[in-house]
Order: structure tokens, then sequence, then C-alpha cells
């Protein structure tokens, strides 16, 4: 039997994408490498856009987003120990959502239980076959070969998946990148937060990041060279290194307790052009990497697949190809600006090693005339609420 779309990766882009396609009616299949409890288990995002929450409004999956997502009227910027907030109602008249993504995927996968929206897990070894013919899929699962037939593959694999490395090795996309010389080591603890409002700080140590994920867990991060490892820092150290960074600025100061998580994670951006090869399309971290300064990874993979699910809806429905050929170009015009907003904020937040006093004075003129400029601050709080779709 051949399905009508076979998507890879139960990620929040594989999920969202699978839901909106199943309500729509249409045969979709997903297909995870993973076990679904280590999926559920990934500590990554924290804040979301509206066009994320909305999608998970339509889908009527919003019930405990609704009632422990922690609206976010602003966030604020620190220079040095200058609180600058940055007044999203106000400037917008919006918001964002602080949920976790891990809460978001453990919604989605319930979801998918009630709604009969199949999710294979720990399927092995995947290949993708004939992707600008009559696309099939091949993986291992219990020790067997299966193979799934289907009109359209979607890759939602992720940054390491097998989907882009497909269309790249076909020739003819190019890509986009920029590694940056520093990482993020984030700390999960049953812990109040120590200020009510996200806090993105350049201190002289280098960038920090206080954030939460409900009013008694926080989320913190501090930057680090590329060459730390978690064995460097036992957790004495870390909230040591909060507290100098965050006490001064905030309104309770830093409240240490037990990690239930902590790990290193790169940044990178990327974008991979092209979307689409054939009848294998790319949406989410498969396609483009944003750094984690501003948030935008996980809505950009919503927004991805917003655009995504009403061409192939529209196609199922009516024959026409013109929102398929469309895809790449509307979902590109809205990553190039996150991609634009989040080097932005990563490179006037964070300490470069090659940059040196000059450099730092810029950055602390910019953080001053932000605090000076409303014009400044409404463009900053434009791109974090997110860019319409
Ligand atoms: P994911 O989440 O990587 O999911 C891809 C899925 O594909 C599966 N897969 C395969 N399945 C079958 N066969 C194969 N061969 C496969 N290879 C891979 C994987 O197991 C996985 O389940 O990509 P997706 O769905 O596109 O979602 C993207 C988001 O996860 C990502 O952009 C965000 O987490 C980024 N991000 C943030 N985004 C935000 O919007 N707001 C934030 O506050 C935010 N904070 C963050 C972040 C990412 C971080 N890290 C660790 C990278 C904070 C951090 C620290
Ligand atoms: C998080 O809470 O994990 C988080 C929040 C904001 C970011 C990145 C990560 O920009």
């Amino acid at each position: 039997m051949t399905r009508q779309v076979a998507i890879i990766g139960a990620g929040p882009s594989g999920l969202l994408l699978g839901h909106l396609l199943k309500a729509a009616g249409i045969d979709v299949v997903i297909i995870e490498r993973q076990a679904q409890a280590y999926v559920e288990a990934r500590i990554r995002a924290g804040v979301l856009e509206t066009v994320t929450t909305d999608l998970m409004r339509r889908l009527g999956i919003d019930a405990r987003m609704n009632a422990d997502g922690l609206i976010e009227d602003g966030f604020n910027l620190a220079s040095g120990d200058q609180l600058i907030r940055i007044d999203i109602k106000r400037l917008t008249g919006r918001h964002v959502t602080v949920y976790g993504q891990t809460e978001l995927t453990r919604d989605l996968f319930a979801a998918a239980q009630e709604r009969g929206l199949e999710a294979i897990c720990e399927a092995s070894d995947l290949a993708i076959h004939d992707a600008e013919g009559a696309p099939f899929v091949t993986f291992v699962r219990g020790g067997a070969i299966q193979r799934i037939d289907a009109q359209f593959v979607i890759g939602c694999d992720g940054f390491h998946g097998p989907s882009r490395r497909l269309i790249a090795d076909a020739g003819g996309a190019k890509s986009f990148e920029r590694e940056y010389p520093f990482g993020w080591l984030g700390i999960l603890a049953d812990v109040p937060p120590c200020h009510p409002e996200l806090i993105y700080a350049n201190t002289d140590d280098g960038f920090a990041l206080a954030s939460m994920r409900s009013p008694t867990r926080s989320r913190y991060y501090v930057q680090v060279p590329l060459t730390e490892t978690l064995e460097n820092w036992p957790e004495d150290r870390l909230w040591d290194e909060l507290a100098r960074r965050f006490d001064p600025i905030c309104d309770f100061g830093v409240t240490r307790g037990p990690a239930l998580e902590m790990s290193i994670a790169p940044l990178r951006s990327f974008v991979f052009e092209t979307m689409r090869h054939g009848r294998l399309f790319l949406a989410g971290d498969a396609a483009h990497i944003v750094p984690p300064t501003g948030a935008k990874g996980l809505n950009l993979a919503a927004s991805d697949v917003a655009y995504l699910s009403d061409a192939l809806v529209d196609y199922f429905r009516s024959g026409s190809e013109e929102g398929l050929i469309g895809y790449e170009r509307k979902a590109l015009s809205r990553i190039w600006k996150a991609e634009r907003f989040s080097w932005y904020l990563t490179k006037l937040m964070h300490r470069f090693p090659e940059d040196g006093p000059f450099e730092h004075r810029m950055q602390a003129a910019e953080l001053d005339y932000v605090a000076q400029s409303e014009t400044m601050q409404t463009v900053i709080a434009e791109n974090y609420v997110g860019l319409p779709l």
C-alpha cells in the first residue's frame, strides 16, 4: 500500500506536520529512529512564539499548554549590571509563551495515540529511495527490514538526519554556514527563577541566560569555549558562575539546587538551499539551524510545517502543485529573517575571542542605544515575538 505522506523524524516538526496532515484526512506515517521516551526527554527549547502556540490551538492539543505555559509580556537584555526591559506586549501587542519542548513533544505524542496518528519509533538504518520518481523508505525495526512507499517523503529528521544528505549528494544545493567559537553550558534545576522574565546578559565573563520552565523550575546557560567539557563543570562551579553574573541584576538572586540535566551545545547558523528534491521536502532543523539566542529554532520548525501542510493539503484536495512549488521561497523568506535576528543577538550579547576593547565598547554602545531608543526596542520585540507567517 502506498501512503500519501511519510515523515522522517518525530521531533516538533515531524509531530506537528503529522497532526496537521492527519487532521486534514491525509494518510500519513511518522518514522523515528529513537524511542519515544528518549525524544520526550530531550531538553531543548523553552520559548514559543504565537506561530507555534496557534498551531497547537488549531490542532486542539493546547489544554496542558494553556494551563501550564507562562505568558511572558517582556524579556530583558543586561549590559553589565544595567537591565534593559523589552516590553513586548506594549511594543507589539503580543507575547511569547514559556513552555518546554519536552512538554510540547509529550502532548503531541499523547495526542498521536488518541487520534490514530501512526508514529513508528526505534526504526534504524533508514534510507530514502527514488526521491525523484516513486519514493519509498526502508528501515530496520525489531530485526526486520521494512519498506513504506509514499507519494511524498518529508525530512523532519533534524540537523544530523539522512534527508538533507541525500539532497546534498544529488548536487546543486547550496549551504550557508557560520560556526561560533563557543557553546552554551545549560543547567535545569527545580529552583525558582531568579527573575520573573528571561534575562539575556552580556557580562565581562561572557554571555549568560536566565530562563525557566515554570515558577519552580529554572533553566540557565553560560557561554563556554568549545574546548570545555562537563567534567570541568561540577554543579557548584556553575552555580558560582551564575550567581556572579545574575545576583547583581536580578530580583531574588540565584537559588541553587541539584541539576536535573546539564549539557553543552555548540552554536551554529546554517541554511540549506534547496528544501525540495523531487518528492522529498525538508522542514525544521533538517534544513536550517539558528544559534539559540532569540529562541527561534522550534518556532521556525513550526512555520515551515504550517506552510508545508497547507501546500500538501491543497495538493491532495485539488491536485494543484502551486503551494508545493512555492514552499521553499515562502519558508526561506521567514528563515533568513530569523537567521538574521539570531545572529544579531548572538553578536550583540556574546564575548567573541577575536574581539578586543573596541568591539566591547561597540556592544556596550549598541546596548545603551537600545536602552534609550523605543524604535530599537520595537525592532527587537517584533523579531522576538516572531514575524508574521
Ligand atoms: P529535532 O528536534 O532535531 O527532531 C528530529 C528528529 O529526527 C529524528 N531522526 C531520525 N529519525 C529516523 N531516522 C533517522 N535516520 C533519523 N535521524 C534523526 C531524531 O531522532 C529527532 O527525533 O528537529 P525538529 O523537529 O526540526 O525541531 C527543531 C527543534 O528541536 C530545535 O530547532 C530547537 O530545539 C532549537 N532550540 C530552541 N528553539 C526555540 O524555538 N526556542 C528555544 O528556546 C530554543 N532553545 C534550542 C534551544 C536548541 C538547543 N539545543 C540543544 C540545540 C536550546 C538549546 C540548548
Ligand atoms: C530555554 O529556556 O531553554 C531558552 C530560552 C531562550 C532561548 C534559548 C533557550 O533563547
